[in-house]
């Protein structure tokens, strides 16, 4: 039987469940390439203080690698990476893995792919599996003289672990989820921080409990258990996830708690800034069980004024006001559009990524593209990525992928790609789902894309799920076969 020669680009969370889907499936002939020197994707690169992963630690895990030893609800962003190096590791992927190997191009020559990697070298594969992630590309604000800063600048994903924070004012631009976890960690721990706020965020209340050694001791014994937590989680982000899809009850419930939340915030001016004049969900839902204590404490600063410049000596907001810092954060998110680029992928005549992505990423059913044939994404545009475990996503896209693979070996195909016809259409299904989406109710966000449509799936993940679990069907796919000499 024929082996595929494959490339995964990227050993973040998705290019590890490809890995290991394609061990357990039998392909062995892959070679995972890590521009970095480490697994985790985004959980290597953000190691700022205070991050917590936002969903459950016993539903934001792989359901082949059910984790007994986690230690709190949500767990931090070292417990999440060390899991993801584990089951990297446990599974073998070390053998497959090269680190420090930037994927810079793959260009498809009507047979293989070529692919280039930073060292100069070049490969011929059958398959590229792009598993680059979203959150990965620091998007370094425009502020002017943001280069001035005479003390300590970072972005939040490039923390720099041997600046002292001790008796340093810090000041942090954002407030998505990392520019809260970040206040909410730093609160009382330096002499003052200063919040620059642009849009206030709504913010959904939790409780993260740590776990008993009983309870993990059950949980390591009785390793099936792990289930039970994990598909209680799944119904309950199912029922959320109704609310981020379609108007009514769940909708309106989550905004009833988010505005009770916010009734912890007692100055009623500072309720007042903190107040968003969008609804919940809009922008990604905020969870936090600490910010709002932590921007009440009359060591933390709210600024609402917005950002006029940075100077030597601090930032200065439109008012006039100096803010004096000694470290200043960008908490300024990423360029969530840019996928696998700036790798310059070429499909068939010559078409290139940026010609087929000229109006925004698009993508047929999250993982393939017209003219890309054998080119396969995890996480990729469209794919249902607000809130919901990427874990999830990408178990069920590896499954996807792993059902073409077993095809071409099967000899059914030499490439496969969805027939543009088709791309469209699921395009166009998409758009129209779009209005009833809560992410098109009057909100800028990372989630839209040039003409203010959500790049997001607009049904539930459970609805994904069934679809990308699903047989493809065959009208939507160009197969096509080829006397190669390998064959
Ligand atoms: O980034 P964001 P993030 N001047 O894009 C502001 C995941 N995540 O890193 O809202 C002033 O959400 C911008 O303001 P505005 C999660 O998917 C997960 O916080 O555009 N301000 C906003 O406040 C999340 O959604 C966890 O007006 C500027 C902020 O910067 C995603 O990562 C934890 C500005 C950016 O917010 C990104 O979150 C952390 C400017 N020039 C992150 N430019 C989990 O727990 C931008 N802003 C799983």
């Amino acid at each position: 039987m024929n082996t595929p020669r494959i490339a995964i680009v990227g050993a973040g969370i998705s290019g590890i469940c490809m890995g290991v889907a394609l061990q357990r499936a039998g392909f062995t002939e892959f070679t995972l390439f890590e521009k970095s020197h480490d697994y985790g994707g985004t959980w290597r690169d953000n190691s700022y203080p205070g991050l917590v992963c936002d969903v459950p630690s016993r539903y934001y895990q792989f359901r082949f690698a059910m984790n007994p030893e986690w230690t709190r609800l949500y767990s931090a962003g070292p417990e999440i990476k060390e899991y993801l190096v584990g089951v990297a590791r446990e599974h073998g992927l070390h053998r497959r893995t090269r680190f420090g190997s930037e994927v810079t191009s793959a260009e498809f020559d009507g047979t293989a792919w070529l692919v280039g990697t930073s060292d100069g070298q070049r490969e011929r594969f059958d398959f590229v599996l792009c598993a680059t992630g979203f959150l990965h590309h620091p998007n370094w604000p425009d502020i002017a003289g943001v280069d001035e800063f005479g003390g300590t600048v970072m972005h939040s994903a490039r923390w720099q672990h041997e600046v002292e924070l001790t008796g340093k004012r810090v000041g942090v631009i954002g407030t998505g989820s990392t520019g809260t976890q970040l206040v909410s960690a730093l609160a009382g721990k330096v002499p003052e921080v200063v919040l620059f706020q642009r849009t206030p965020q709504w913010i959904l209340p939790t409780v993260n409990r740590s776990y008993s050694p009983i309870s993990k001791a059950l949980y390591r014994a009785v390793p099936a258990l792990g289930v039970v937590p994990y598909w209680f989680n799944r119904a309950a982000f199912a029922v959320f996830s109704q609310g981020l899809v379609h108007p009514g009850r769940v909708r309106r419930f989550i905004q009833w708690v988010v505005e009770r939340n916010l009734r912890s915030v007692k100055d009623p001016e500072l309720r007042r800034k903190l107040t968003p004049n969008y609804q919940a969900m809009c922008k990604r839902l905020v969870v936090s069980d600490r910010f709002y204590t932590a921007v009440q404490r009359p060591d933390v600063r709210l600024v609402t004024e917005g950002i006029d410049k940075i100077e030597k000596r601090g930032v200065v907001t439109s008012d006039g006001t100096l803010h004096e810092l000694d470290i200043l954060v960008l908490a300024t998110g990423f360029d969530s559009h840019a996928f696998m680029r700036p790798m310059a992928i070429t499909g068939l005549d010559g078409r290139t990524l940026d010609q087929a992505w000229a109006e925004g990423p698009r993508a047929f059913e999250g993982v393939m593209m017209p003219d890309f044939p054998n080119l396969f994404m995890l996480v990729g545009p469209h794919s249902p990525f607000a809130n919901h475990p990427l874990t999830a996503v990408a178990e069920a896209q590896s499954a996807r992928i792993v059902g073409w693979l077993k095809r071409w070996q099967a000899g059914e195909f030499t490439t496969v790609a969805p027939t543009r016809a088709a791309t469209d259409r699921y395009n166009a299904r998409m758009r129209a789902a779009a209005p009833s989406t809560v992410w098109t109710t009057g909100c800028q966000s990372w989630y839209l894309g040039k003409d203010g449509l959500p790049e997001l799936w607009p049904w539930t993940p459970g609805a994904y799920e069934r679809l990308i679990r699903s047989t493809p069907n065959p009208v939507d796919y160009d197969l096509r076969q080829r006397v190669d000499s390998r064959k």
